[in-house]
């Protein structure tokens, strides 16, 4: 493959997963998360060219420096995965924290949304690319407690249609994809670092795994070019919706 794909939230999860499945597949990748000693690591054992970059995309300066940064051989990128985000906490409004909230809005929603803007330029003029968003059934279906984390998926949801309708003159491809429960860091981050209350959300379920989300991204970017997925609902069997999980006893 000789696309250039640009990972937000490589680090972890359904991020790390994607860039091992697209290095299998030979495409260059930029790695971009917080944890810059995991990008390094994770550089080294990718057996593809990579290029990593450090930043937090709640910082919008950062964000533009960073896509600045690139040396000109990493400015042409083919593929924006605006995969970093993250729950944090899971109360009732009248309880929440007003920094979970903020948090939540500004990483998964401002955060999607500078990555987006400093990326696409050189989509525009090229007339090509792909920006593959990370939804959630949270962004379709809201749950008890869910509430602000909901509204942000729901803003990535909009968002994604609305890049779709005025990037659609630019022949550049605008996808979203709706993951249900995915076993990966998410819920030890929403639960502050609490490890037993995090693996009881996947404990009594066959989760989906981030390789089974990555598995579905890439193909996503393969379909041939006069196709768009546009979205993608991805559930565990045992997941019917939000909220209807068939347990395990
Ligand atoms: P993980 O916690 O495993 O990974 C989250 C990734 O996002 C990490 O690489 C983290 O990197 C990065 N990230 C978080 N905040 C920031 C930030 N402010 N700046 C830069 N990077 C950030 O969770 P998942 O892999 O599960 O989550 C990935 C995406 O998938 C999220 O958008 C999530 O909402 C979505 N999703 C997850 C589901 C699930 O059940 N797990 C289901 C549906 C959607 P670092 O900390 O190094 O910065
Ligand atoms: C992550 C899945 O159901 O915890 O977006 O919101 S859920």
């Amino acid at each position: 493959m000789e696309k250039t794909i640009l990972i937000t939230g490589a680090t972890s999860g359904i991020g790390k997963a994607t860039a091992e499945i697209f290095a299998q597949q030979g495409a260059r990748l930029i790695l971009c998360g917080r944890r810059e000693e995991r990008l390094k690591t994770l550089q080294k054992e990718l057996d593809t060219p990579c290029h990593t970059l450090c930043f937090d995309v709640r910082d919008r300066q950062g964000v533009f420096s960073a896509i600045e940064s690139l040396p000109s051989e990493w400015k042409t990128i083919d593929v924006l995965l605006n995969n970093a985000g993250n729950a944090h906490g899971l109360d009732p409004v009248e309880k929440a924290s007003l920094d979970d909230w903020d948090a939540m809005i500004d990483s998964n929603v401002k955060g999607l949304m500078y990555v987006t803007k400093a990326v696409l330029p050189q989509m525009v003029e090229r007339k090509k690319g792909h920006i593959i968003n990370l939804g959630s059934i949270a962004g379709i279906e809201v749950y008890p407690k869910g509430n602000v984390y909901c509204a942000s998926k729901y803003a990535v949801d909009a968002f994604t249609q609305g890049l779709r309708i005025d990037l659609n003159p630019y022949n550049i491809r605008v996808s979203a994809i709706h993951p249900g429960l995915v076993e990966t860091e998410f819920s030890e981050v929403r639960f502050k670092g609490d490890t037993q209350r995090a693996a009881q959300v996947y404990a009594t379920l066959d989760a989906l795994q981030a390789e089974d989300v990555a598995d579905a991204i890439l193909y996503m970017t393969q379909c041939p070019p006069h196709v768009t997925v546009a979205d993608l609902t991805l559930l565990p069997t045992a997941q019917a919706n939000a909220t209807i999980i068939n347990r395990k006893e």
